[in-house]
């Protein structure tokens, strides 16, 4: 038998020994890798004469051709099996729960919920969401909105300052949203329909107030705009918002530097049974709000000439009112950061709030 036959066998009883496809693949390595046998015999081609290299080179590439074709063969019956090895170890309990997702597991914040119904309810009505800087200018916070320099309701606010800059201009963390009402007069013409929410800082800590709070404000400015579309907006507002088909709401003459005039909100409701108190019902009132007829100077802070232009604007408290909708009796866990209370109080994140699926079911 010839050395050609001879390494044939050799290498098709190897092949057909192998019992995984890493053996397959070092029988493959000492045949056809570099230095593997059928290699080496190729390399003598070239020393060959042309009838040699005929009759042995013929011979030689069929042996390469016959020992590949084993390879290809063994590996694919090699592969079926070990895949049927694995079905067959392998099995799936699919009656096993599924573990749930971070978007089960995780929870919405009441502050940010309530954020979310409110600015639900009101791009219902076709109001757009305008947001600005945390830290102002005193020029945005305070005198753009008539705050005259040195006036007492400038330290009413208990206003965060900071140190001076080179220039000796003193920001602060603002203390309302209201500089973000100025913004927008100043960058958009009217007709103006914009909410405001955001974070605001006043140094005042108990119970019932933390130096961080939360605020919704709106702006609405139009050539005639006037008390009778602000009441009927904060109407609309309070129904959807407290989920009843009537409120009866008391508006009171106030006073703010921004707003001529100015009142204060408050709505009918039952505190008699507990922290949750019921809206739409009951003898008792509560404050929600303050609003007013934008003040003259503030609509000439924004640009707006107000003898073409009038508008209302209105503010109210998230975190007293998220307490009061959701019966959480101190405000200061709002911001203790706890998992307990988050899990227990917040929110499933893929209930959004809308209007039509109900607010805050
Ligand atoms: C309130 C109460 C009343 C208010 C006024 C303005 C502005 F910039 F347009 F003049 N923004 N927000 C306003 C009015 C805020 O919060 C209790």
């Amino acid at each position: 038998m010839s050395d050609l036959e001879n390494l044939k066998i050799s290498l098709l009883a190897e092949i057909a020994e192998a019992g995984d496809e890493a053996g397959l693949e070092a029988v493959r390595l000492s045949a056809l890798g570099k230095k593997g046998s059928v290699s080496e015999l190729l390399k003598t081609l070239g020393g060959m004469s042309p009838e040699e290299r005929q009759s042995r080179g013929a011979a030689i590439n069929a042996l390469k051709t016959e020992v590949s074709d084993a390879l290809a063969a063994r590996k694919t019956v090699l592969r079926d099996a070990a895949i049927e090895a694995r079905l067959k170890a392998e099995t799936v309990d699919v009656s096993l729960p599924v573990r749930s997702s971070p978007a089960e597991r995780g929870r919405i914040h009441p502050i940010s919920q309530i954020t979310d119904e409110i600015t639900a309810i009101f791009a219902d009505m076709g109001f757009s969401i305008a947001e600005g800087p945390d830290i102002e200018t005193d020029y945005y916070n305070f005198t753009a909105l008539n705050f005259p320099e040195g006036h007492p309701a400038r330290e009413m606010h208990d206003t965060f300052f900071f140190q001076p800059d080179e220039n000796g201009e003193r920001k602060v963390l603002r203390t309302h949203t209201s500089p973000v009402q100025v913004r927008t007069m100043e960058a958009q013409k009217p007709p103006i329909r914009i909410v405001i929410p955001g974070k605001t800082y006043r140094q005042d800590s108990d119970a019932t107030h933390s130096p961080m709070f939360h605020q919704v404000e709106g702006l609405v400015v139009d050539r005639k705009s006037h008390v009778g579309n602000m009441r009927w907006i904060l109407e609309e507002f309070c129904k959807s918002f407290f989920e009843v088909d009537n409120v009866v709401m008391r508006f009171r003459p106030s006073f703010f530097p921004f707003t001529e005039p100015s009142f204060e909100v408050d709505i009918q409701c039952d505190r008699s049974s507990g922290p949750i108190v019921k809206f739409g019902e009951g003898t008792d009132w509560m404050e929600i709000l303050g609003c007013g007829m934008v003040h003259p100077n503030v609509l000439r802070a924004g640009g707006l000439d107000p003898d073409e232009y009038q508008g209302f604007a209105w503010g109210m408290g998230l975190d007293r009112i998220a307490m009061l909708k959701y019966g959480m009796p101190d405000l200061r866990d709002f911001f203790n950061a706890d998992v307990r209370w988050m899990s227990h109080y917040g929110f499933r994140p893929l209930d959004m709030p809308t209007l039509f699926g109900g607010l805050s079911s």
